[in-house]
């Protein structure tokens, strides 16, 4: 075959699978300074040198660079779901009050769940049903946050100030085991807390637990910690309804009334509770502490409901299940929806993609369906697309342009088409160790350039397409990807071909 003019055309499609960048590593040492003596790692405050354990003065200016990153996160806007029924007040003062409790009449599930705005308050505040009990927060999760009254004995060089017991009985719901500790607090404290399981029914099944606390100085009372000194603290039994708290004291609080005048005790939401050798005397200007009710629908367990023709509250794309502590049961929206699953069509779709609550698992592409999503890779990429699966796989091709000009294709420039070949091929090598540099290639390719009686090794018109081989294939895949990848088993194709004529 004679043409005037030809290029063949080497086309190499590798897979380059971008590797996982290594996780970073958390500082051990000070900068500077060994973090290992032999298989021991010297974490500090520990150091081997001044300047590297705590205490020790740097023999040198130690400069450390703090790179703080301002992040915009771009906020997308939640979804709104329904909160109430249609028609209903979903708010009384700053709590939100979602169905199944409501304000009024055909607002809520049944009379447990009535919530008794009082105006009089600024901002109107709720209370459980027609009682005292005050509700700072609802959530859908079966949890009531309350303010609950804290028992106090409190005295002066006279005797007895004060003295409150406060009691509490729940109807319908129970107190959170889970969620609240009893704490007695004083110097002179003999708290004790009488419970009934709602279980139990009515006296059958009444228990008690117990506090005590005796000191004699306010320098062993720790700070921030309830210890056992001037403070105590015990968990509550499950499925309490009921309870009262008492809480006296055996002298009178003589002889240390200067920093602990009254006794204290109260049930409170654990993850509010805080102690401090102050706590001693303020919480006499404190009459209440918060507290966590569960709150679940009737008195059936999931099974009996899903089962038998009682009502299931639990409404579309939504499931029943029971809750840790009492009985009853509670509905929440099916996996990929959000939402009031006690409302119909209160479950709404989650776009995981651009929720910005989800952290959904796509390396690139991200589709939203219903009740769920998908991942894909963009075009040029192939592979599942999921952090936890293979991820993007990245399709790279090396194009290699051997203009031959003027010339026949004969035996010779055959053979360094060949050769050309043959580098391409190293090129897509499996293993790293085995894979030329770009640097290795470019040295070759020149290699080939200004070996003997290559015609284009002759032709100065054809410095540029030269040019173009050594520069644009190396542009393609840069040495630094290169280093960074690794070459796709079994997937890697050599096509030679493509001649066409200029
Ligand atoms: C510590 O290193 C020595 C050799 O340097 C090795 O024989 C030994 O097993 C290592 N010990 C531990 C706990 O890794
Ligand atoms: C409650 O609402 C009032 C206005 O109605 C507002 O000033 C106040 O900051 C809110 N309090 C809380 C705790 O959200
Ligand atoms: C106890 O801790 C509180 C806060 O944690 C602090 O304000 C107070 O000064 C501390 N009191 C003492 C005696 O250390
Ligand atoms: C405590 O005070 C009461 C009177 O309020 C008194 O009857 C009692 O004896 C006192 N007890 C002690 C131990 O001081
Ligand atoms: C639950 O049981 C109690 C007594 O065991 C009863 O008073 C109450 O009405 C029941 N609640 C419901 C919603 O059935
Ligand atoms: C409830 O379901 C079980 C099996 O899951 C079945 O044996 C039983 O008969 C059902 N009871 C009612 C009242 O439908
Ligand atoms: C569940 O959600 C989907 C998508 O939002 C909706 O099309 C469907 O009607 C819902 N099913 C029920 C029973 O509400
Ligand atoms: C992402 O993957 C993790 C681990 O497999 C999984 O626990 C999590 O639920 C996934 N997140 C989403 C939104 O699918
Ligand atoms: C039980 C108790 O001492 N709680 C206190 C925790 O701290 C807040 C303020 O920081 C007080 O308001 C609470 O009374």
């Amino acid at each position: 075959m004679r043409v005037r003019g030809m290029a063949l055309q080497l086309t190499i499609t590798g897979v380059l699978v971008v590797a996982a960048t290594a996780a970073p590593e958390f500082p051990i040492a000070k900068p500077g300074c060994r973090d290992r003596c032999g298989n021991v790692s010297i974490p500090y405050p520990f150091g081997t040198e001044p300047g590297c354990y705590h205490g020790s003065r740097a023999p040198e200016m130690l400069f450390q660079f703090t790179l703080v990153a301002a992040l915009l996160a771009a906020t997308v806007s939640a979804q709104e779901f329904p909160i109430a029924k249609a028609g209903c007040e979903v708010r009384c003062g700053n709590v939100t009050i979602p169905y199944p409790f409501g304000l009024t009449d055909d607002c809520y599930y049944d009379a447990a769940f009535l919530i008794t705005c009082n105006d009089n308050f600024s901002p109107p505040k709720p209370f459980l049903t027609t009682g005292n009990i005050d509700v700072t927060e609802i959530t859908l999760e079966g949890k009531l946050h309350v303010e609950q009254y804290i028992a106090k004995d409190c005295y002066d060089a006279s005797g007895r100030t004060s003295r409150n017991n406060p009691e509490l009985t729940l109807a319908n719901f129970i107190i959170s085991d889970a969620d609240n500790i009893f704490v007695s607090i004083g110097c002179d404290t003999v708290a004790t807390l009488s419970g009934n399981l709602k279980e139990a029914g009515n006296a059958e099944n009444e228990y008690e637990v117990g506090c005590t606390s005796l000191c004699n100085s306010l320098k062993y009372v720790p700070n921030d910690t309830c210890s056992g000194i001037g403070c105590c603290r015990t968990s509550l039994a499950k499925g309490v309804n009921y309870f009262d708290i008492a809480v006296r004291s055996q002298k009178n609080h003589s002889g240390i009334l200067d920093f602990s005048p009254c006794s204290y005790a109260f049930i409170i939401e654990e993850k509010k509770f805080n102690f401090s050798t102050s706590s001693l005397r303020d919480l006499k200007n404190v009459a209440k502490l918060p507290m966590v009710v569960d709150w679940s629908i009737g008195n059936n367990s999931c099974d009996k409901v899903k089962n038998s023709s009682v009502y299931n509250a639990c409404q579309g794309n939504s499931t029943c299940y029971d809750p840790d502590n009492g009985n009853g049961y509670l509905c929440r929206c099916l996996d990929g929806y959000r939402g009031n699953p006690y409302l119909p069509n209160g479950c709404l779709d989650i776009d995981e993609c651009t929720d910005t609550t989800v952290n959904h698992n796509c390396t690139h592409r991200c589709t939203n369906m219903v009740g769920s999503y998908t991942c894909s890779c963009p075009k040029g990429y192939h592979g599942d697309g999921r952090k936890n699966g293979n991820g993007c796989i990245r399709l790279r091709s090396l194009v290699f342009h051997v203009p031959l000009k003027d010339c026949m294709v004969n035996q010779d420039n055959m053979r360094q088409v060949k050769e050309v070949a043959n580098i391409a091929k190293k090129c897509i090598r499996i293993r790293g160790e085995e894979r030329p540099s770009m640097k290795e290639v470019a040295m070759e390719l020149e290699g080939l350039r200004t070996s003997a009686k290559h015609p284009w090794t002759n032709d100065e018109s054809n410095v540029e397409e030269t040019k173009y081989l050594l520069g644009k294939s190396m542009e393609t895949v840069r040495f630094e990807e290169m280093a960074g990848t690794r070459i796709g088993a079994g997937l890697a194709t050599l096509l030679m071909g493509g001649a066409w004529l200029y």
